[in-house]
């Protein structure tokens, strides 16, 4: 059966970190949205591995990884990925890799249109990672997107390239004023990369559902967070893919019966990185001591992440928008030596007390924090090995955050690396 691990916020949660020491209890790890815009950090091993678009259960030897139809996958991106795990000493085979036939590519004009577009949004723009990930879902759904299943095929590539190519370059030309790109450039280094990746492409759906078939445990790892997803999110400064649970069964080709948890991941404050509304932002020395302790910065783009309090409507939202079963609070430690530490509860709008978390972004702009106060714990927390092991006032927070949501918490993190985790009973 499936469980489902996905960031209950706006992405940087420590995903990568649970799946990682979830995925050792599991058979297949499945990426199913996004692209090379995540940025996953896993310690193991005693190496700290960043991985942006393969499974990070690829770090097991005997664990089988799958890049589904959600994804959207830069080539020479995932080339490099392989060859930077390789040099790591870990075997990436197609024994341990599968990717979907039917995954979108991130073709050149996708970078060059998502940097353009960017500059023309002006002060409204997004913040994207520049990885080409909005316009590849674009023409996904415009439905001129070229896919994996394309790319192997020299004639069929080069007549969907050609078509790309003449509409792209019109708007890189006549829209944005730059140079055009080149058909035979970009049909020699694309014809290359596919000869590189065709071992490890096939019908993903069909593998992942022999898999379950015979009873192997399968794990399904989110990619950004639920504030990010497409519908669900701060549209329009999210990402352009599904990372709520619903995702799974679109990205990855599997039903709902197939799934049976859904863990959120949930850091013990906020952060986003990029533009848009984040009601519990801090603006202070707190906000900076939270940056700086946490190492907030953006995996894939090195960007500086906005930090907050924790948001507990946003908390409840993701319970809600992707039934969760239970949630997995990351980074407690980092919270260690703040006296006072503030946890949002409802939302004060036009002088009405909320707690839903609103559509609008209008709304969302004057919604008012809620504030309950905790007293802090200090930094021997990260050496706590059960629940019982933890600051008295730390327990009461997380039990605060379990009781407010209904929902049980069942993995506590305390640091960055596999034993650094408390597993709830
Ligand atoms: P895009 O590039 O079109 O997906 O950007 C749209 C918005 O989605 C946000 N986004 C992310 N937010 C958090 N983490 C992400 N991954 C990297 C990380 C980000 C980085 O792990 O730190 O390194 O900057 C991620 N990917 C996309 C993005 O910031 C936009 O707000
Ligand atoms: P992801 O995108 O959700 O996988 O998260 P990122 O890897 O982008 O960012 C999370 C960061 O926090 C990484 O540097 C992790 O190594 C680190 N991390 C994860 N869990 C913990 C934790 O409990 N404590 C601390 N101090 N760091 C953590
Ligand atoms: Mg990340």
């Amino acid at each position: 059966m499936g469980l489902v691990v996905i960031g209950a916020q706006w992405g940087d949660e420590g995903k990568g970190k649970i799946t990682d020491f979830l995925a050792e209890g599991a058979d297949v790890v499945v990426r199913y949205q996004g692209g090379n815009n995540a940025g996953h950090t896993v310690i193991a091993n005693e190496k700290k591995y960043k991985l942006h678009l393969i499974p990070s259960g690829i770090l097991y030897d005997e664990k089988l990884c799958i890049i589904g139809d959600g994804v959207v996958i830069d080539p020479k991106a995932l080339l490099d990925e392989i060859e930077y795990l390789r040099n790591e000493g870990v075997v990436v085979t197609p024994k341990k890799l599968l990717i979907s036939d039917r995954a979108h590519v991130i073709m050149p004009y996708h970078k060059l249109i998502d940097a353009y577009s960017e500059k023309q949004r002006g002060s409204k723009d997004i913040g994207t990672t520049g990885k080409g990930i909005g316009p590849c879902y674009t023409d996904k759904h415009e439905r001129t997107g070229i896919r994996i299943c394309d790319l192997l095929h020299r004639e069929i590539f080069a007549e969907k390239l050609k078509t790309n190519l003449e509409a792209k370059n019109r708007v890189i030309k006549e829209i944005y004023n730059e140079e055009e790109l080149n058909f035979d450039e970009v049909f020699n280094s694309y014809i290359e990369y596919a000869e590189k990746i065709r071992e490890f492409v096939t019908d993903t759906p069909y593998v992942l559902y022999e898999k379950i078939k015979e009873n192997k445990k399968v794990l399904f790892e989110g990619a950004q967070g639920t504030l990010l997803d497409i519908d669900y999110g701060t549209y329009p400064y999210v990402t352009s893919s599904h990372p709520i649970s619903g995702g799974v069964c679109i990205g990855a080709g599997v039903g709902p019966t197939m799934i049976d948890r859904v863990v959120g991941v949930c850091k013990a404050y906020t952060t986003r990185v990029g533009k848009g509304p984040f009601p519990t932002e801090l603006f202070d020395e707190v906000g900076e001591f939270i940056r700086e302790k946490g190492f907030e910065y953006g995996t894939t783009t090195g960007r500086a992440r906005r930090c907050g309090w924790l948001d507990l409507v946003i908390l409840k939202y993701a319970v809600r928008i992707s039934g969760l079963t239970s949630i997995a609070v990351t980074k407690i430690d980092t919270l260690a030596g703040i006296e006072k530490i503030k946890v949002c509860t409802g939302y004060e709008l036009d002088g009405k007390v909320i707690e839903y978390f609103p559509a609008s972004l209008e709304d969302l702009a004057k919604c008012k924090p809620i504030y309950k106060e905790f007293d802090g714990w200090d930094d021997s927390i990260q050496h706590a090995k059960t629940f019982e092991d933890l600051p008295k006032n730390a327990k009461e927070y997380l039990k605060f955050i379990e009781d407010f949501t209904g929902v049980r918490i069942s993995i506590v993190s305390v640091g960055p690396e596999r034993e650094n985790t408390i597993v709830v009973g």
